[in-house]
């Protein structure tokens, strides 16, 4: 393959394309965007140089198909493929794919994605590498268990309270909490029967419950000499239903010295695999400061930025750099954590349901000043739809400690404005300002352990910027319950409709 890489196909859309498109601009390597016929005005192709399309709105007809987008590939003269997350980007056999037509795969070899993506397989790798996992039990063929009856014997040996999990799984899909032993057969076959709907897959393996763990996460690097690091945490302890919401780094709940640790054992866990580029190991942080590998994500990570902020480099010019076949530019020793960064989801969605919220986004100001960063997927003008992922935008910002990267979080926040849809901004505006997040005291309980105060209906206090609300309300009182209203002298009136704009100032 001709080296060094002239022209990357991004086999991705929304925020995360225009991200690696970004930052190969800077690079001065050309790229190409692939899109569905839902995305025809969609920000990732006016931001590449050349774009094509791939097929209908569904996924499975144009982004995630494999033999579309490497005619893409051939067709435009790209020499290799960023595959973003999600989509293509854990698919073993895309790797493979790209391997095999000669195309540069920006992410690890295929062995790496197979050998981290069965659950069961990995646990097993990685406890002979010496890698801690939660203890449990795989299964007398590893593979699970010939009864229910035999895995409830075994649950008993570990102890209760235990965790039910698929072994194709990860994410949370088919797992289950069971903290009684009446209940575990019937939790047992409910864990099979989500499994095998899930995955094809009805392998169901059990693990010793850490109860309200904080979900830690180490990014490491490696490049093709066998040089592996550690690029520290992240905190992504503030999820829901398993979708994250806020993420930080580093944690606040990670000492210097636990931080060595961690980083220590991701790396053995990459080094196992044979790992090449980005990824990032998943732990479990129990409140004894014990911690557990869970799974290893075999991509560029959605919150990656935070970590770019506090080790001031580029993870996607590294990621490519590495597929030049060039060591990696620092040692371990280089690196230092330089104050914290926190990231915010934005998303277009029900604020209180949680639900996505569709539809054409009329007005937008996006946030900016020191230190904010905004990597967004849209315009003012463009469509969230219904196909893909609602994300608008991931809001992060970076302080010399952590109080200042959230005060600023807070301001950022106070200015972003969307028109047209629902999101969930207040939702973040009132989780930063809780006391028990400001504190950095909260575990993967923290939504549902404030969802009275998270979750409550919008009210006019609402606004950071409250006088301006109360204004905003006056005014708008005035302008409803006037009987008439005068006509300015080019003869137009003032609108007495709400505008989406004025509606969404008052959230
Ligand atoms: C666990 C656990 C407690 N004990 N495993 C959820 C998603 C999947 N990646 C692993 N998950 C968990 N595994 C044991 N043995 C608690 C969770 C968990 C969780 C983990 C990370 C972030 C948020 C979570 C929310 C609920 C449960």
């Amino acid at each position: 393959m001709p080296l060094p890489i002239k022209k990357i196909l991004i086999a991705n859309r929304g925020e995360i394309a225009v991200r690696v498109m970004r930052a190969c601009r800077e690079l001065g390597i050309k790229t190409v965007a692939v899109y569905s016929d839902a995305d025809r005005a969609a920000l990732h192709v006016r931001t590449a140089d050349e774009a094509y399309p791939i097929g209908p709105p569904p996924a499975r007809e144009s982004y995630l198909d494999i033999a579309k987008v490497l005619d893409v590939a051939k067709r435009s003269g790209a020499d290799a493929i960023h595959p973003g997350y999600g989509f293509l980007s854990e698919k073993s056999e895309f790797a493979r794919a790209c391997e095999e037509a000669g195309v540069i795969f920006i992410g690890p070899p295929s062995s790496a994605i197979d050998a981290m993506g069965d659950k069961t397989r990995a646990r097993a790798k990685m406890m002979s590498a010496g890698v801690p996992v939660v203890p449990g039990d795989n299964g007398p063929t590893g593979r699970g268990f010939p009864s229910a009856e035999a895995a409830l014997e075994s649950a008993l040996k570990i102890g209760l309270p235990v965790m039910l999990k698929a072994s194709a799984g990860g994410g949370g899909k088919g797992m289950r909490l069971v903290d009684d032993e009446k209940k575990f057969v019937a939790a047992y076959q409910g864990a099979q029967r989500e499994a095998k709907s899930a995955f094809g897959d009805d392998a169901v393996y059990l693990e010793k419950a850490v109860l309200r763990p904080r979900h830690v996460e180490i990014q490491v690097f490696a490049d093709q000499q066998g040089n592996t690091v550690y690029l520290f945490e992240r905190d992504c302890s503030i999820q829901r239903r398993h979708q994250k919401v806020i993420e930080e780094a580093p944690s606040p709940a990670v000492t210097p010295e636990l931080r060595r640790r961690m980083g220590e054992v991701a790396v053995k866990a990459a080094s196992a695999v044979g790992y090449v580029g980005a990824g990032t190991c998943e732990f479990l942080l129990a409140e004894d400061g014990s911690f557990y590998f869970l799974e290893m994500n075999t991509r560029l990570q959605v919150e990656h930025p935070v970590t770019e902020m506090i080790v001031q480099r580029d993870l996607v010019h590294l990621q490519i750099s590495v597929a030049n076949g060039h060591p990696l530019p620092f040692k371990q020793d280089d690196l230092k954590v330089h104050g914290a960064a926190v990231e915010c989801r934005i998303y277009a969605e029900d604020p209180l349901k949680f639900l996505p919220s569709p539809g054409k986004i009329t007005q937008l100001r996006q946030p900016s000043g020191p230190f904010v960063r905004d990597d967004s997927g849209v315009y003012e003008g463009s469509e969230i739809s219904v196909y893909y992922d609602p994300m608008i935008s991931k809001l992060i910002t970076w302080g010399p400690t952590r109080a200042e990267a959230i005060d600023r979080m807070a301001r950022a926040l106070s200015e972003y404005r969307v028109g047209g849809i629902k999101t969930n901004l207040a939702f973040h505006r009132r989780v930063l300002k809780n006391e028990d997040f400001r504190r950095g005291r909260y575990d993967t309980s923290f939504i549902e352990g404030h969802k009275a105060e998270l979750l409550r209906p919008l009210e006019l206090d609402e606004n950071d910027d409250s006088l301006d609300a109360a204004l905003t309300a006056a005014v708008l009182h005035a302008v409803e319950s006037a009987p008439k209203v005068a006509a300015a002298s080019d003869g137009t009136a003032p609108s007495t409709e709400r505008s989406a704009w004025q509606t969404n100032r008052l959230l």
